[in-house]
């Protein structure tokens, strides 16, 4: 999938091209790059093209090997909840910060506000814990494939279904057909969440879990899923790498056990490696669940 830059106007939701949605695995490693500093001026150099191909990105924040004496200054962490540290503000195009997870710490379950998150580990450990949308909480991205797929959804063979079995869209998820047949069965039952458009007994599907360990990179936008980061470690803390193109300010969590989605503004405990002086108050982002 290319980022259309300049700005990067294109948001996850104006380019579902379904064929480009997966990731290549396991990444090379075309060339290393030396320190944080270069690395924030490649993804520049990359952000001010006119597209912006993922994989690329991804290689570029692959290249560079984490070393504290690089980020030090932009690690601030907090006792009770993990922070956001703005390393750069890309121009206005995309953001890079540095997240600090102290142990135990975790996010609540959100999702990416339309942009495309890359993250890498700099740091101590982290579980990524993927979750399918809620079923009435579907964001444009993923009618969108579900239309497109439901043209083709019957049509005898087309690789299409294994890509969207990466994606945990089934063929059913997509036929019309099969839709009001599975919402059929449930009317039988008490909880149609379909039908009553409630959350109250909706609990969030888990997709996948990954560790990943230092140096590692990944990707994940609302097409994608949902996800929620945890530091599993009680004893250490944990540092990431986060670029988010566009920039956001707000996302949705969502409450995992029946799936209501709450709006959220986020916000940066440091900028620049100078702490923000900012008004206590409570963040539903937190995820100490
Ligand atoms: N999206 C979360 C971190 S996990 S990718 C955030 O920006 O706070
Ligand atoms: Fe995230």
């Amino acid at each position: 999938m290319e980022i259309e830059s300049a700005n990067c106007k294109h948001r996850v939701s104006e380019c579902t091209d379904i064929e480009r949605l997966s990731v290549e695995r396991p990444l090379k490693i075309e060339r290393e790059i030396d320190g944080l500093e270069n690395l924030v001026a490649e993804l520049h150099g990359v952000f001010s093209k006119d597209h912006v191909n993922i994989q690329e990105v991804q290689k570029l924040m692959s290249g560079y090997k984490s070393n504290p004496k690089h980020w030090r200054k932009y690690a601030k962490f907090d006792r009770f909840r993990y922070t956001r540290n703005l390393v750069d503000a890309g121009n206005g195009a995309f953001n890079i910060m540095i997240l600090c997870w102290g142990p135990g710490h975790a996010s609540a379950i959100h999702d990416h506000a339309d942009s495309h998150c890359f993250m890498k580990l700099l740091s101590g450990s982290l579980e990524e814990v993927r979750y399918d949308w809620p079923e009435n909480v579907q964001p444009e991205v993923i009618k969108r494939i579900k239309k497109k797929q439901s043209r083709r959804c019957c049509s005898e063979s087309n690789d299409i279904n294994e890509k969207l079995k990466d994606l945990n869209i089934t063929c059913d998820d997509t036929c019309p057909n099969s839709r009001q047949n599975n919402c059929q069965e449930k009317q039988d039952g008490e909880d149609c969440n379909y039908q009553n458009g409630g959350f109250n007994a909706q609990t969030m599907e888990e997709i996948g879990r990954t560790r990943l360990e230092i140096d590692d990179v990944c990707y994940i936008n609302d097409a994608l899923g949902l996800h929620r980061m945890e530091n599993p470690s009680h004893v250490d803390g944990a540092v990431s790498l986060h670029l988010y193109c566009p920039p956001f300010n707000s996302c949705r969590v969502f409450d995992s056990r029946t799936g209501k989605p709450t709006n959220v503004q986020v916000t940066f405990w440091s900028m620049y490696g100078k702490k923000i002086k900012r008004v206590i108050e409570a963040n539903p982002a937190d995820g100490q669940e």
